[in-house]
């Protein structure tokens, strides 16, 4: 294949996945889920928290410690410094059902919690 056609190939690939992208990302307009949750003492209140799959989920984090902490999930992909005595907002992508879990990465062993998609 002469070089000019392997090009207009990749470029027309490109565009296919580009578009495919776009497509996927499209009904992601739904609504998305807002959760409240609150953190104390090395504690998630409440510790499991739930959500329907494929819906994009909003975290309203209060850190009611004096101290920050950090959420993280590695499942989700998500990490947000807290700092102490303030909220914050989690952006989290839509997700297949299944269990994920959180935690306080500065108390990484005990504050810990869960999000079950279903
Ligand atoms: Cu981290």
């Amino acid at each position: 294949m002469s070089l000019s056609r392997m090009l207009s190939k990749v470029t027309l690939f490109t565009a296919i996945a580009l578009l495919s992208v776009a497509a996927t990302r499209a009904p992601t307009a739904q609504s998305a889920t807002e959760i409240q949750v609150s953190y104390m003492d090395k504690k998630f209140t409440p510790a499991e928290i739930s959500a329907p799959a494929n819906t994009p989920i909003v975290v309203k984090l209060k850190n009611l410690d004096a101290n920050a902490m950090e959420f993280e999930s590695k499942t989700l992909k998500v990490e947000k410094v807290v700092a102490g005595s303030s909220d914050a907002t989690i952006n989290v992508r839509a997700q297949k059902p299944g269990r994920y879990e959180f935690f306080d990465e500065y108390n990484e062993k005990v504050a810990r919690g869960a999000l079950v998609v279903k």
